[in-house]
């Protein structure tokens, strides 16, 4: 059947978009994100800037996208607000000088924050997908995010139409739209492998203004290979969940896994799957990385599910060409259902996630260098660490050649306080904070995770506040921030 839907090309797209509409954007990650007409778009604000006149819109998305979206529109001064979490080194210049506002939250909320209108209306969103049928199905590409939701709010549709992914993805989205408060049912997910929704997302055909075909890879960045530190991270993450299985605090059967992005993330789960110790598991996460597909195409991993397949560009390539293998085991949701805190609840999942820096007392700053710039964002780490079975939170003791402890007195901005965060893993060693008082917290995070250079230091700033419950000398629980930002360096901290 012909399409009855209009052929634009990404120019005649991008001049729809006014200045000043809002925008909700596919992509999780720069997986399945939106590419050719925020493109096109970014041109068009740098035609209309030197012109004279403004243009900015706002970008709502999934979580991070790639360059072609984030990257292009930020060199071009075109976006005006942004959330809920970026990656991209152009866009976060422009948000910490402040010509883009950015306001974080936890993924899960995304979706029905924008369906409940705390972040005004959607004029459009544009969607990467891989097949369209007349009736208005629309079958996603390599992640949802919060497509659904965009689609069903947005008053108007622009689809690219990827070439690039396979059409057969259809049957690996699982699209499922929770009733808002009050008539919200339990969302009947009892399984990491469970079925709830449907494979497409039906939308009114009558709003799909037109189609932009391309044939474009998702931007994914490859990962480094793992270092001696994150080797470490990694092996000690699993020996820690290895011994709480033989103690008996994880279930025999075992229980899903969570892990953040990033090169730590992709070397833990690399230890993961090495370790005789752990029996082969399923996984309940958010991204879906390259070691993924390597565990669950060696038996280790039964089972995994996402709201992204970020993946590099030849695995992806691999990955299409053996979909009838993979079909059975990998399933892409929602991030208002991976990251839903019933279900990582339900499912007893363990969380693993990345600091910048931890406190003493196990408090963990996930978002900002220096107390005052933004990184990424909050992401899902706290959706999941929050509801977690046991909640991890990973990092390198050190940063910058050494010249920053990650484990500091105080967090210089709070993500993940201390009553979700159960264990701290650096490659020194393991902190198991469970059961543990804020004094007891204190010794064993310097003890076993602190970075030799730093464990002076940190002792003197613990045995001068020594007092109360939890052991604080106000003036000087920034001195190892005060002290990088004068000089360089925290190893010379003065502390008085
Ligand atoms: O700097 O880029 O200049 O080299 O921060 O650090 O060690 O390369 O680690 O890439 O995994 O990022 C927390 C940011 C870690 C990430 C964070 C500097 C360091 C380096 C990056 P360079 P690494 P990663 C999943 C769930 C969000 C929360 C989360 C993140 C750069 O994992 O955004 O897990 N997480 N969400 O040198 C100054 C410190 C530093 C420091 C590191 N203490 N002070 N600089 N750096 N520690 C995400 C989603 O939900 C999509």
């Amino acid at each position: 059947m012909s399409s009855p839907f209009v052929t634009l090309t990404a120019d005649e797209a991008a001049a729809l978009i006014q200045n000043g509409q809002t925008l909700g954007v596919s992509g999780f990650t720069p997986a399945g994100a939106a590419k050719v007409v925020p493109k096109a778009l970014a041109v068009r604000a740098r035609a209309e800037h030197e012109a004279g006149r403004p243009f900015k819109v706002a970008i709502v998305s999934g979580a991070s996208t790639g360059d072609s979206l984030d990257g292009e529109l930020a060199r071009a001064d075109a976006i005006s607000w942004r959330t809920p979490y970026q990656s991209n080194k152009s866009l976060r210049e422009s948000i910490n000088a402040g010509r883009t506002r950015f306001f974080d939250m936890h993924l899960s909320h995304l979706p029905q924050q924008v369906r409940s209108g705390f972040l005004g209306d959607i004029d459009w969103t544009i969607v990467e997908a891989c097949d369209v049928s007349p009736s208005g199905e629309i079958t996603l590409t390599t992640s949802v995010g919060a497509s659904p939701t965009f689609l069903r709010c947005a008053k108007k549709i622009i689809i690219e139409l990827n070439r690039f992914h396979s059409p057969n993805l259809r049957g690996f989205h699982d699209i499922y739209e929770p009733q808002d408060p009050p008539y919200r049912q339990p969302i009947p997910i009892l399984r990491p492998s469970d079925r709830i929704g449907t494979p497409t997302v039906k939308v009114d055909p009558s709003k799909i203004v037109g189609i932009v075909e391309g044939n474009q890879p998702d931007e994914n960045a490859g990962f480094e290979p793992a270092d001696e530190t994150t080797e470490r991270i990694g092996n000690n993450v699993a020996e820690f969940i290895a011994g709480e299985l033989q103690a008996g605090r994880i279930p025999k059967e075992f229980l899903p896994i969570q892990s953040g992005v990033g090169n730590i993330a992709n070397a833990v789960l690399g230890s993961l799957g090495s370790h005789p110790g752990i029996p082969p598991f399923e996984m309940y996460s958010e991204v879906i990385q390259d070691s993924v597909i390597k565990l669950i195409r060696s038996g280790k991993l039964k089972f995994a599910t996402g709201t992204s397949l970020t993946i590099a560009k030849d695995v992806l390539l691999k990955f299409y060409e053996d979909l009838e293998f993979f079909r059975s085991r990998v399933l892409l949701r929602p991030q208002e259902i991976t990251n839903n805190p019933e279900i990582v609840r339900r499912l007893g999942i363990i969380t693993i996630n990345t600091a910048i820096e931890v406190d003493i007392f196990g408090n963990i700053n996930s978002t900002h260098i220096m107390g005052s710039n933004l990184m990424n964002g909050i992401g899902g780490s706290g959706d999941f660490t929050r509801n977690a079975h046991i909640s991890i939170f990973t990092c390198p003791s050190s940063a910058k050649g050494g010249k920053i402890s990650t484990i500091v007195p105080l967090v210089s901005h709070m993500d993940h306080s201390e009553h979700s965060v159960q264990v701290v893993v650096t490659e020194k060693g393991v902190a198991d904070l469970r059961g543990k008082t804020p004094n007891e917290r204190a010794r064993l995070i310097i003890e076993k995770c602190a970075h030799p250079q730093f464990h002076q230091l940190l002792m003197h700033y613990y045995e001068m506040s020594k007092q109360g419950q939890t052991p604080q000398t106000l003036s000087r629980a920034f001195a190892f921030h005060e002290q990088f930002l004068r000089t360089g360096d925290m190893r010379q901290t003065p502390l008085g």
